[in-house]
């Protein structure tokens, strides 16, 4: 038996494979991954070969006997790393990051609880190790001595490298741009592993401090220059009057403007949508033509768009790699000018889109991430908690918080696939063929109705009354690869001008006690969000970096960016460097001067606010005498661990008493 272990290959295998075996079950019993198909089953499998494969080739430039201990200290850093996460894991349900690592107060946070955290159980985490020790010792008398160095080790690194290879090739399949769109770290875990995962976020944090180091304060200057000169003085009826109204923002997912009045089966498949953007009740103005103008961070790019008025990134998302930047956004100014409570609602894990680091750069006091909603199996469809338990639920932690406050809610049942129960189909599915689109019309119903009910329910809690109520869609849900079936849809051929066009997202605002106006055909975007909100809530937006403009104001500037450099007038369309006349059609066949240089605006505000990001150089910016920077450690957001929902808990404990008393910590608004 001793003969057959005897020898390095051997060694080394056995530790491969305890490796490999240790870190496949903890992927299975310690994390939360969330796989849902047999691919990512079997990536999930594939995955810890390549690091372990690289990582353990090192040991092998060893000559002789050492090599072992080398093999056995690799194992062992690898285990701890593994540990460490793991450790991390069972209190944040995360992965520890670069940024994590830096932010000791993270730290701070796990406090005397390691102890708590750490199992009898865990000591099988060293089985593999002991056992290996024993195996060298055991054997490393028979190991014969190689005659080349570098042959063996570089063999099985560059396998290590192609298992990568292999490894990623299969997860862009099913998640397309994986690592350029940075989605959530439990994803990115799922599909290459907590290794790979680890080297990935290494390389990404370098990429970005560079950027950083190489900014000085002289670069806002010029930004703020261009901001101040673009500002568009506000609507003086406007101005101010919704001061001292709560702000609730719906963020409507993947609803695209076409969806309005659009009849599918002769039925309208948007009712209430269409009755707010009809403006039946004289309370909502629609935007009919507002875009979004989102790039692969899609609803992290729509956030920070909407809440800052700068631009994505051109790639990833500003959510993931810009998480540690200062910010100065739209909740952080109402805080800091009039004292707002800010809380985001959501009902899916609190790390999706890093949301967890960078609510804190945003000043956001509370976030209600799944752990306070009842996810049971029946509340829950595709990424998370289905819209209409969502938004119920939602009611009573509105109520919780101090006013003003500005709380944004983040649907999610309308979603790509657009999956939904069959008890919640209240329309048939389009008949393209399509089974993605047709669904499209489905789970836009179910949010409709959500909505409906959220209305219904705002007005019994007399939350109404007191609130602004802004709804913006986030980014498109068809894609391009679906034209045939949309051309079918919408009986017209999707050029690239159309589909140009079909990035139109709502946008809808309502002030209570004034009348709105009903559908209006100025051309904006997202980018214009924040300082139109700022407006109406009476603060002047001139004072802050600011890249869109107010909607309301006469001087609104009436052109809209899209990420890519293409972007849309009132009178013309550029796309892929072809200029469209709106009402023909057509292509210009000699674009004007004028139109370049609309063009250099574009391209111009692009740059400037990736100067912004990239740079991070809102720490060099002061925007008011009295402005207090954001302080990440002012904020942090515990889970909620009830026993029950949060909604049940609010019921029951209003049962008990009207007056202000709390709930695991949360302050019950009298
Ligand atoms: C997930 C949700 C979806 O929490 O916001 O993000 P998306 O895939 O639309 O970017
Ligand atoms: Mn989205």
């Amino acid at each position: 038996m001793r003969k057959t272990l005897s020898s390095k290959a051997t060694f080394f295998i056995i530790a491969a494979l305890f490796l490999w075996i240790k870190s496949y079950l903890v992927y299975i019993f310690e994390f939360d991954l969330g796989v849902n198909n047999s691919l990512q089953e079997l990536l999930l499998l594939f995955n810890p070969i390549s690091s372990i494969l690289f990582f353990l080739g090192i040991a092998l430039f060893i000559k002789g006997q050492k090599m072992g201990v080398w093999v056995i200290t690799i194992q062992a850093l690898m285990t701890i790393f593994l540990y460490a996460n793991v450790m991390f894991y069972r209190f944040n349900n995360d992965f520890i990051t670069i940024p994590v690592l830096t932010q000791t107060s993270n730290f701070g946070s796990l406090g005397g609880s390691v102890a708590s955290l750490a199992q009898w159980s865990d000591l099988l985490y060293i089985v593999d190790i002991v056992l290996l020790i024993g195996l060298y010792v055991w054997t490393r008398k028979d190991w014969t001595i190689s005659k080349t160095r570098f042959r063996k080790p570089l063999i099985v690194m560059t396998a290590g490298i192609l298992a990568f290879t292999v490894n990623l090739h299969f997860a862009e399949k099913d998640r397309p741009e994986l690592l350029k769109r940075t989605f959530d770290r439990n994803y990115i875990v799922k599909y290459i592993g907590a290794y790979n995962f680890a080297i990935y976020d290494i390389v990404q944090n370098v990429q970005s401090s560079t950027q950083r180091v190489l900014a000085d304060s002289n670069d806002i200057t010029v930004v703020e220059n261009y901001t101040k000169n673009k500002f568009a003085e506000p609507n003086e009826e406007l101005f101010g009057i919704g001061e001292g109204k709560n702000i609730i923002k719906i963020h409507l997912e993947s609803y695209q403007s076409f969806l309005i009045d659009y009849e599918l089966h002769g039925k309208e498949v948007t009712p209430f949508i269409n009755s707010l953007a009809n403006d039946q009740n004289h309370e909502f103005t629609y935007f009919e033509n507002f875009f979004h103008q989102t790039e692969q961070g899609k609803t992290a790019d729509a956030e920070l768009i909407v809440d800052n008025s700068l631009f994505g990134l051109p790639q990833g998302a500003a959510f993931v790699t810009k998480a540690k930047n200062t910010y100065q956004s739209l909740p952080s100014v109402l805080k800091n000018e009039q004292d707002y409570t800010n809380a985001i609602l959501h009902g899916d894990g609190k790390s999706f889109w890093n949301r967890d680091e960078i609510y804190k750069q945003f000043a956001i006091d509370e976030f209600f991430d799944e752990t306070y909603y009842d996810m049971s199996e029946d509340n829950v469809i595709g990424y998370g908690l289905k819209d209409k338990p969502f938004f119920e639920d939602s009611v009573p932690m509105l109520e919780s918080l101090e006013e003003p406050f500005y709380a944004h809610l983040i649907s999610l049942t309308h979603h790509h696939p657009y999956l939904i129960d069959e008890e919640d189909a209240t329309i048939a599915p389009a008949e393209t063929g399509d089974k993605s689109v047709d669904r499209y019309f489905q789970t836009a119903r179910y949010l409709d109705e959500a909505l409906e009910q959220f209305f219904i329910d705002l007005k019994e809690s007399g939350l109404y009354d007191d609130s602004i109520i802004m709804i913006y869609g986030d980014h498109y849900g068809v894609s391009n690869n679906h034209n045939p079936a949309m051309s079918k849809l919408l009986d017209r051929e999707i050029t690239p001008f159309e589909s140009a066009q079909l990035q139109r997202v709502p946008f809808m605002v309502r002030i209570p006690g004034v009348e709105g106006q009903g559908t209006v055909s100025n051309y904006s975007g997202q980018v214009d969000v924040m300082p139109t909100m700022l407006h109406l809530v009476g603060i002047r937006a001139q004072d802050y970096i600011q890249l869109g403009t107010d909607v309301f104001s006469e001087d609104h500037k009436q052109y809209v960016a899209f990420r890519n450099g293409d972007f849309i007038t009132p009178e013309y369309t550029m796309v892929q460097d072809t200029y469209y006349d709106n009402e023909t059609e057509e292509p210009i066949e000699e674009p004007t001067e004028e139109m370049k240089e609309m063009r250099d605006t574009i391209l111009h505000e692009l740059g400037l606010s990736d100067k912004v990001l990239q740079g991070d150089l809102l720490r060099y910016y002061t925007p008011t005498d009295n402005w207090a920077p954001v302080n990440k450690k002012d904020y942090f957001y515990s889970e909620y661990d009830g026993e029950s929902t949060f909604a049940e808990d609010y019921r029951k404990q209003q049962a008990i008493t009207e007056h202000s008393s709390s709930t695991n910590g949360f302050e019950i608004r009298e």
